[in-house]
């Protein structure tokens, strides 16, 4: 990264909202090595670790998408725009997953099989851990047996399934009717997510909840938790 004259820009010289538009710059460009030091720079500066999140990395990667879409941009290019926004996510992580008390649930997450996009799914997981819930991340292209294996040995309240393509997507209702066909279904909370997602397709799938980003994943996490363990006390009282 150059400054104007083709000298190196120090990011400390820059007004915060500079160094944001910097980063988006810097993500695009795929500069792992600035976007933790913009990362650290702004957190230095007092900003919250979503905040930082959001608006510096989260934003940069929007911008990448769409000149990605439209064929500015191509695969090797948006791998190295990608590890650039692992760099800063690394920073942000402990921050993210700062909670020492005891776990409130357990969830199995992964990328469904076909699929490598892994992103916004370390992300799901960086803030169901800041919110207390374990969280065993299974990785990306994952087949139905990867999930069926990590079910059997972790016991999770939550399944977590991520994809980012039309192509993939349907691949989460092969994972559903699986545990369907097993008798497993209803031992666990099944929430679905992903860029290409909605709410119908979450339905359509057999899904307990889509969850649209990161915050509405922990939302969603903790009240279908939370409706689970008021349901047999409640069911006791129907049949008293
Ligand atoms: Co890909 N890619 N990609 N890609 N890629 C998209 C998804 C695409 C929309 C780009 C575009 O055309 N605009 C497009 C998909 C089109 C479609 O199917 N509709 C696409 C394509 C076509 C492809 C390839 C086929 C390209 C090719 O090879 N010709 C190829 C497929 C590879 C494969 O998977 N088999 C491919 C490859 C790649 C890279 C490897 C280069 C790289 C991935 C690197 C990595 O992840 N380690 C990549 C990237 C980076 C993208 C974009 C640019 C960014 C995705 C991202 O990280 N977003 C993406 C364009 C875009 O989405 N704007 C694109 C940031 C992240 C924070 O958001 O992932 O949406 P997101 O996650 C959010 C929510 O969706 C939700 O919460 C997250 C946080 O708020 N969420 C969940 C996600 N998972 C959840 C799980 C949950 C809950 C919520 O569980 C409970």
């Amino acid at each position: 990264m150059a400054d104007d004259n083709g000298g190196d820009l120090d990011l400390n010289s820059l007004e915060t909202p500079e160094l944001v538009e910097q980063m988006h710059d810097d993500l695009y460009d795929g500069l792992a090595a600035e976007i933790a030091q913009g990362t650290q720079i702004l957190l230095d500066r007092g900003w919250p670790a979503d905040k930082v999140l959001n608006e510096a990395l989260v934003e940069g990667m929007r911008i990448v998408g769409v000149d990605f879409r439209d064929g500015i941009l191509f695969v090797p290019e948006v791998l190295l725009a990608a590890n650039a926004m692992k760099k800063g996510m690394e920073l942000l992580r402990p921050l993210l997953a700062a909670c020492d008390a005891e776990p409130i649930g357990k969830v199995v997450i992964g990328t469904v099989k076909g699929d490598v996009h892994d992103i916004g799914k370390n992300l799901v997981a960086m803030m169901l851990e800041g919110a207390g819930f374990e969280v065993i991340d299974i990785g990306i292209n994952n087949p139905v047996e990867n999930y069926l294996k990590a079910l059997e040995e972790h016991r999770p309240d939550i399944l977590g399934m991520s994809a980012l393509l039309t192509t993939t997507m349907p691949y989460m209702k092969v994972v559903i009717d699986t545990l369907k066909e097993k008798g497993l279904r209803d031992d666990y909370i099944v929430m679905v997510g992903g860029a290409p997602l909605n709410e119908t397709f979450g339905k359509a799938v057999g899904a307990d909840a889509y969850c649209r980003d990161a915050a509405m994943a922990v939302e969603m996490a903790k009240s279908l938790i939370a409706e689970r363990r008021q349901a047999p006390s409640l069911r006791r009282l129907a049949s008293a």
